[in-house]
């Protein structure tokens, strides 16, 4: 079901210093960057290798996903995202063993992929995302 770690996503409250902080720190290159309104952040990718990433979030606003996460918990890691083939096979089957989706259908993620996110008290306390990646252009 699962076919890898895609990212990890880490809370910030200052991209740009944290872009500094993991790229220097780890030797990281980021691959992109990207504002996504509908999910309120401000995030870059930083590649560990083939398709692994860190993810680096900054939210949009005090009351997003990501905002609220600040507020309670201060910075860190935010969820861990898992590489599946297809997203809607994987949240059906997901769906079947009583976890509760926060998507009902899959929604934009980074770099042109399709995500769907589980909801962390069900998962062991790890919100969890689900990624399939963008398809290679032919
Ligand atoms: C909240 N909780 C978490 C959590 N966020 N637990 C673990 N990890 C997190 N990230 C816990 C809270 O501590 C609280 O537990 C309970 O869940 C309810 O939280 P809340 O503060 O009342 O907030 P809610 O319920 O309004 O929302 C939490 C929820 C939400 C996870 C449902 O944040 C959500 O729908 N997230 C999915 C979308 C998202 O996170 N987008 C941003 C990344 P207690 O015990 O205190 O009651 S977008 C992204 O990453 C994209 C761009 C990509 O990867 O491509």
């Amino acid at each position: 079901m699962l076919l890898r770690i895609d990212h990890v996503g880490i809370a910030c409250h200052d991209l740009e210093a944290k872009i500094k902080l993991f790229s220097e720190l780890f030797e990281l290159e980021v691959v992109a960057r990207e504002v996504n309104e509908e999910q309120g952040v401000k995030e870059a990718m930083l590649r560990v290798s083939g398709d692994s990433y860190i993810q680096l979030l900054e939210p949009l606003s005090p009351d997003s996903p990501v905002g609220k996460f600040l507020a309670k918990r201060g910075e860190g890691v935010h969820h861990v995202a898992f590489g599946v083939g297809d997203v809607s096979d994987t949240m059906e089957q997901i769906a079947t063993k009583g976890v509760r989706l926060l998507d009902e259908k899959p929604r934009h993620g980074s770099m042109g992929s399709s995500i769907a996110f589980l909801h962390p008290k069900d998962v062991g306390g790890m919100l969890t995302e689900l990624v399939q990646g963008a398809k290679p252009a032919v």
